[in-house]
């Protein structure tokens, strides 16, 4: 461990772990398991255009969420542009900023607007009076996002969107298997997507999903993610190629398995980063309601600059010297990356909670590849960082003035 700061590897100590520590390390499920399910697919010769797996792994995922449809995507961005595409989205689409590029970017792709809406305090979720102030007559629909998987507010979007007759999708890339009172996520809105990236808790290497209780709504998904065909010789939609492939659901299944260990595995690793982090002066763990069935799968601590006269940069770029990858998702907010900072130069005037948020966050390694061991050290690090926070910035700027 360092006892002094030049131990720090920004000033040429040694790092202190060996090899990188990273945020999204995938999990990985039974291997055994997985193996014979891909020697099945080999021996099948089925590999994509829904298959045997693809079609089990749907059932399952519809089943678990208590969902009618679930339509498995190659990932949540495709199935984020054909949720839009098919609930006929146009105009203007209210989305927060404060969510991975993807959400506005679907958006854009589409040439509809996306209009960034406030933030609630430092909740990271909506405020919804100011959503219902941000609808103009060019606006079709309101995308939630359940950041970090702590569901945003959806009955107050749904009463919103019900009044102003806008669809409601929700963003719930990072929200598979939690609830919002006592109902699973999956089953809100006009539709909700899903998103089984390799980074994600539950992965199947990439991959995503439109799950919804329309009929209607799945039937033209279904049509849109494979160019519109309806059997053989026949299109009859416009669309375009969002296919699962077989190997991607043979790793969903197997993900599916574990499920219940990944979960067991983040809860406990969030446990230990409360406790290991507790009196940290400045450093506050965003914490999850256990009523909501969370799956953990972020572990995100706010810096308070104002208290530990150390920049959360400074700590990301101390940090990564030490091999401990942590990032500052999702900074710098949707609103301040191209093309919407050219279209809406002064947007962050107007999200002022979500900068200072997304000035403070940081996003710390959990997953089935991370250890309590491995805990205790970046803990123990950033409790070194923090106490001795005046030293380093000194010493920082002296080094820059001598460069
Ligand atoms: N909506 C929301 C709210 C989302 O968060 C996302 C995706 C989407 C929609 C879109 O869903 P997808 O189309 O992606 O299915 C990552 C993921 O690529 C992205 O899926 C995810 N959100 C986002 C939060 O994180 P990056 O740019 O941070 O990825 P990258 O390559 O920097 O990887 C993160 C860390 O994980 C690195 O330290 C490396 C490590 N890693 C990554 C991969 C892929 C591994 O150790 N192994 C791996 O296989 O975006």
């Amino acid at each position: 461990m360092k006892t002094k700061i030049s131990d720090l590897a920004i000033f040429g100590g040694r790092p202190l772990f060996t090899s990188t520590v990273h945020v999204g390390r995938p999990n990985i499920g039974d291997r055994q398991v997985f193996l014979e399910r891909i020697n099945r697919i080999l021996d099948n010769r089925w590999f994509s255009n829904n298959g045997p797996f693809v079609q089990e792994f749907e059932n399952r995922i519809a089943g678990f969420l208590g969902v009618k449809h679930c339509i498995a995507m190659c990932n949540g961005t495709i199935a984020l542009e054909i949720a839009i595409r098919a609930l006929e989205m146009k105009g203007e689409v209210i989305v927060p900023s404060l969510t991975f590029i993807a959400t506005a970017h679907a958006l854009q792709w589409q040439e509809i607007t996306p209009v960034f809406f406030y933030i609630e305090g430092d909740s990271h979720n909506i405020d919804p009076d100011m959503v219902e102030k941000m609808i103009t007559p060019r606006t079709t629909g309101i995308i939630g996002v359940h950041l970090w998987g702590r569901p945003c507010d959806i009955d107050s979007l749904t009463r919103i969107a019900r009044n102003h007759n806008l669809r409601l999708l929700f963003d719930a890339a990072h929200a598979f298997a939690c609830s919002y009172n006592g109902r699973k996520i999956g089953g809100f809105g006009d539709a909700e997507i899903l998103s089984f990236h390799a980074t994600k808790f539950m992965n199947t290497f990439e991959g995503g999903a439109v799950v919804t209780n329309n009929d209607e709504l799945a039937r033209k998904i279904r049509l849109m993610k494979n160019f519109g065909f309806s059997g053989y010789d026949n299109v009859v939609y416009i669309g375009t190629n969002g296919k699962m492939n077989e190997i991607s659901a043979a790793m969903g299944l197997t993900s599916l398995d574990s499920l219940d260990d990944f979960i067991g595995v983040n809860r406990r690793n969030h446990e230990r980063y409360e406790e290991r982090l507790e009196g940290i002066p400045g450093v506050e763990l965003v914490r999850y309601n256990n009523d909501q069935n969370p799956n953990y799968q972020y572990v995100i601590v706010k810096v308070d600059e104002r208290k530990v006269s150390l920049s959360r940069d400074r700590i990301v770029e101390i940090m990564h010297a030490e091999n401990v990858l942590v990032r500052r998702y999702f900074y710098p907010g949707c609103h301040a990356m191209e093309p919407y900072r050219s279209y809406f130069p002064h947007a962050g005037l107007l999200l002022p909670n979500t900068e200072t948020v997304l000035s403070r966050v940081l996003s710390l390694p959990t997953g089935t590849s991370v250890g309590y061991e491995d805990i205790d050290r970046i803990c123990d690090l950033i409790r070194f960082i923090l106490n001795n926070a005046q030293k380093i910035v000194s010493r920082m700027a002296d080094e820059q003035h001598r460069n």
